[in-house]
């Protein structure tokens, strides 16, 4: 495919992966527009973004006829639907459509091991790159995970090898790429307000795997029924992990113990004990992430000596500090109601919980149900708080408080939490009715926690 020499590019979202974008194909010598539909953004906002943006062409808000006529390719930042009147529009007109991944792909360079699944990306991704490096000189580790895939791809090389992260976001707009190692280490409920029906969302998540071939690999969860099933369906290496069942083939936990089970023979992987990341679904991205690694040649004992040093990635169950005897946790990676229910399993201690946020039209009942007598007190913040309250309420959870600032909201539990508490920030929603991201949400809470001390 590739990219012509007389194309005009529009490049759709002037966030990270919309700049990252911009840098790479001025790089390659293509003529690039940058489009931003917000109204909330002046030039003025954008420019001071980046350098590289000083003198790129620049559309803000509406996009006209005129406009879309010059292009022949846009390339679609993840947050950007392809259901957006303005997308439509450039289908219209013929204009081709690639997500910020795609334009990564075909320039990308090297081996290439992609992350997908509702819980869990985050830790497998960065998981499977500290493994790769390891063994590799040239590891890139990219994606959802926080650095736009186009951010990276210039410094490829054929020894590159590369571990993405990559959402439904991001794959709804592949078109050729092609991983050597797919993995789909769960789907769950998530993005409803974006993909519409689960039916979809899953179609999405499987179509990781659409463009591979023979002899490259697939890892899938084989204790997620719908996985289970599509794993049959392809006709590629594919590599199950089981944390409920002993495998003929592939990896599993029995007795705390992980195995990789293989053609020559069954040999220990790690002894959960020796991890430091706690709960089932942590031990599920260790075993994708040691599937992963395995399947791009990287051998046990280098897989083995990596699992026992990884530390939990920030905003994932992150012990913030401990003050007046209460423990603070982030999670705000919990950004929808299954990983949230991880993180409410994880606490030891009676919970004073945070949670509430951007509305994805998820359903509460299977969180509040996880609640289990461990939570003492729902503190709800955002535009999902009603929403949940009633939920909770119709479930005969009663204990809510309800705040008007995220602020308000982490010093009600210092005010109130007693000694031998935890207070866990685990929202269950997404962040961007009041931050920018999940990422500041989090910082935002470590932030308020450490001011506690200076008081
Ligand atoms: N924009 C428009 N019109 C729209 C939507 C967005 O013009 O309809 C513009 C916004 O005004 C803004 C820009 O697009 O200027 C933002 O683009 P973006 O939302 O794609 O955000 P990026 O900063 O490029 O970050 C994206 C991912 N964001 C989303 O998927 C929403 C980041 O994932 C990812 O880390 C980054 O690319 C690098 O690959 C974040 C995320 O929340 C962590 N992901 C979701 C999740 O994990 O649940 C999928």
């Amino acid at each position: 495919m590739g990219i012509g020499r007389n194309e005009k590019v529009l490049v759709f979202g002037a966030g990270k992966s919309g700049i990252a974008s911009v840098k790479l194909l001025l790089e390659k010598g293509v003529d690039t527009v940058l489009y931003d539909s917000s109204t909330k953004l002046c030039e003025a906002d954008i420019r001071r973004k980046s350098d590289i943006l000083k003198d790129v062409p620049l559309i803000l808000g509406e996009l006209k006829d005129e406009d879309i006529r010059q292009f022949s390719l846009a390339v679609l930042s993840p947050g950007v639907s392809l259901e957006l009147p303005e997308v439509k529009r450039l289908k219209e007109h013929g204009v081709k459509l690639w997500g910020e991944i795609e334009l990564a792909y075909q320039y990308a360079k090297g081996r290439l091991a992609a992350i997908t699944g509702t819980n869990g990306k985050t830790t497998t991704t960065a998981l499977t790159g500290e493994i790769l490096k390891s063994y590799y000189q040239d590891v890139v580790v990219a994606g959802n995970i926080g650095i736009p895939y186009t951010s990276l791809v210039s410094g490829m090389t054929q020894d590159t090898v590369t571990a993405a992260e990559i959402s439904s976001f991001q794959l709804e707009t592949a078109v050729t790429f092609c991983p050597d190692v797919s993995a789909v280490l769960n789907i769950t409920p998530d993005h409803l307000n974006r993909h519409h029906t689960m039916e979809c969302y899953i179609s999405i998540k499987e179509s990781i795997t659409k463009n591979q071939k023979p002899g490259q690999f697939c890892i899938l969860n084989y204790e997620d029924e719908t996985l289970r099933e599509f794993g049959k369906t392809l006709s590629l290496n594919v590599i199950y992990f089981s944390s409920k069942r002993k495998l003929e083939k592939g990896l599993y936990l029995e007795n705390d113990i992980i195995y990789l089970a293989g053609d020559d023979g069954v040999k220990q992987v790690v002894n959960v004990h020796e991890l430091n990341l706690l709960g089932i679904h942590n031990y599920e991205n260790v075993m994708a992430a040691s599937a992963i690694a395995a399947a791009l040649g990287v051998p046990l004992e280098k897989i083995t000596e990596v699992l026992k040093t990884f530390q939990a990635v920030e905003h994932r169950i992150e012990y913030t500090g401990e003050f007046n005897g209460v423990r603070y946790y982030n999670d705000s990676k919990a950004t929808n109601t299954d990983a949230a229910i991880q993180g409410i399993r994880a606490m030891q201690r009676p919970v004073y919980l945070i949670g509430g946020g951007y509305d994805k039209q998820a359903e509460y009942g299977s969180w509040i149900d996880a609640f289990e007598g461990k939570v003492k007190k729902l503190v709800l913040i955002g535009e999902t708080k009603e929403k949940i309250a009633k939920a909770a309420k119709e479930k005969g959870f009663l204990d809510i408080v309800m705040c008007g600032s995220f602020q308000e909201a982490v010093w009600y539990c210092h005010d109130h939490a007693q000694p031998g508490d935890a207070v866990l920030l685990s929202p269950a929603c997404a962040s961007w009715d009041m931050f920018e991201s999940y990422e500041e949400r989090g910082r935002r809470f470590k932030e308020i926690v450490r001011g506690f001390k200076l008081c």
